[in-house]
């Protein structure tokens, strides 16, 4: 199949403090982000996203660039620390004023807006309360989605609760390769149980508020494992099931129950809380890069730890100290992370098989080391010729209408990213926008992968 089914969507993705810089802007209030991100040592390069992209600031020029592009949506995340400073009380209205002009400016060029909630800057004063391993954290996100849900409940075409809780939960508090950078292994698993309740209740409240028809969904991002059966299961336990099964079939997976027994009793799960968090949802986003290897270690040799995805800091996966991450066979992005589309289509097969759920892929995308180089032909003069970013974008597009054609329902795409951006870690050492920013000017040039994504909207055909 080489032409878009009926109503695909495509889109582009960004998120909050990966690309709006103001940090302290309009009154803003800190993240756990700014903190790490100012915390020397954690960051490549001391890189923040104090200045980012300035989307904050140029997003109309961005908007217009997207409706250049003809993309049907925008992918994009409210920052909690602008709509409460401290994660509780009273709105900023600023901030709500902020995504109000976004959201408008989207319809006006008829950009269906996606507003994902939560992508990783939690309001510092929760951190300082106890972060995600706390049950007070959910309860708190409730209150805000209530806020952003009131304001613009009316147009926003897709609520995403979360984006990648097992980002937020290992890699911030057990790997501590994210913000807060906790290397806390028991507090990750109860900050797992808190995410998946913040969802829940957050799904809750938004229907309580929403005067529009929107799609409501969550975002995860799947690790397809190849290796050995057991290892496998472990983590395929860890990073897919302990959000899957809560969210969509009720309960936790009894082997990620047993296999994480030694790290905690999981009592932070209270009466309820399954019911809870088991919410209708119209739409699984999935996000997906690429496969991970795993095998049973032998206890003898030195321990392959790093996590193809962010392999840096310690282990990610409490419970599971006996797997082990081998190198993948590659081509490689930027990142380190193995090339393989087909994981792409197997993975929505497995999703729709075993969930029956609508699909959209929310996040797809490489880092290659982009050259500027002199072209006349092109405003402003210049071009990227990103011809590895096209094949892979291509090819994975390509997968996904494999997956349809065998059945799947997935009702869109988005590229990560719409620009160059703040690589949490990697700061800005990583690029992967089909647009890039330089950062010292803030100019904009559409690579051709950006081309190549327009012609793509335009023709609805695989060019
Ligand atoms: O940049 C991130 C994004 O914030 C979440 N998903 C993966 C991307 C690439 O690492």
């Amino acid at each position: 199949m080489s032409a878009l089914p009926e109503g695909f969507v495509l889109g582009s993705a960004t998120a909050s403090y990966q690309v709006e810089g103001a940090a302290r802007e309009d009154g803003r209030g800190p993240s756990i982000w700014d903190t790490y991100s100012h915390t020397p040592g954690l960051v490549w390069n001391g890189d923040t996203g104090d200045v980012a992209c300035d989307h904050y600031d140029r997003y109309e020029q961005d908007l217009d660039i997207m409706a250049e592009l003809g993309l049907d949506a925008y992918r994009f995340s409210i920052a909690w620390p602008r709509i409460q400073p401290t994660g509780r009380g009273e709105p900023n209205l600023a901030g709500l004023d902020f995504y109000d002009r976004l959201v408008d400016g989207l319809l006006e060029r008829r950009i269906r807006p996606v507003a994902t909630l939560y992508h990783w800057d939690l309001p510092q004063a929760l951190e300082d309360a106890g972060g995600w391993p706390a049950r007070d954290t959910a309860l708190a996100f409730a209150d805000y989605a209530a806020i952003v849900g009131r304001r613009l409940g009316d147009r926003v075409g897709m609520w995403t609760t979360l984006n990648e809780p097992w980002c937020s939960a290992y890699l911030g508090y057990a790997s501590g390769a994210h913000a807060p950078g906790r290397r806390e292994p028991a507090a990750a698993l109860a900050a797992v149980h808190h995410l998946n309740l913040a969802h829940g209740l957050s799904l809750q409240a938004l229907r309580s508020v929403v005067t529009g028809t929107p799609d409501y969904s969550a975002t995860l991002n799947f690790h397809v494992l190849r290796g050995e059966d057991d290892a496998v299961r472990q983590i395929d336990g860890l990073a897919n099931r302990v959000f899957l099964q809560p969210m969509l079939e009720g309960g936790y997976p009894e082997d990620v129950l047993a296999d994480t027994a030694a790290v905690s009793d999981w009592s932070f799960v209270r009466d309820g809380d399954v019911e809870t968090i088991r919410q209708p949802i119209d739409v699984l986003g999935v996000n997906y890069y690429s496969t991970a290897r795993v095998r049973v270690w032998d206890g003898v040799s030195e321990r392959l730890t790093a996590d193809g995805h962010k392999g840096v800091g310690a282990s990610p996966w409490p419970g599971a100290e006996r797997v082990e991450f081998p190198p993948q066979p590659g081509p490689y992005t930027e990142m380190g992370w193995n090339i393989e589309p087909a994981g792409l289509t197997e993975l929505l097969l497995r999703l729709h098989r075993d969930h029956g759920v609508p699909l959209m892929v929310t996040e797809n995308g490489a880092a290659f080391a982009d050259e500027v180089v002199p072209d006349p032909t092109r405003p402003g003069g210049k071009a990227v010729h990103d011809e590895q970013r096209v094949a892979y974008v291509r090819d994975h597009v390509a997968a996904v209408l494999d997956a349809a054609e065998q059945g799947a329902d997935v009702r869109g795409y988005f590229v990560w990213s719409l620009l160059d951006n703040f690589e949490w870690g990697y700061g800005y050492s990583k690029r992967f926008g089909i647009v890039r920013v330089d950062y010292e000017t803030q100019e904009r040039i559409l690579k051709d992968s950006a081309l190549w994504f327009a012609e793509l909207a335009r023709t609805r055909r695989l060019p």
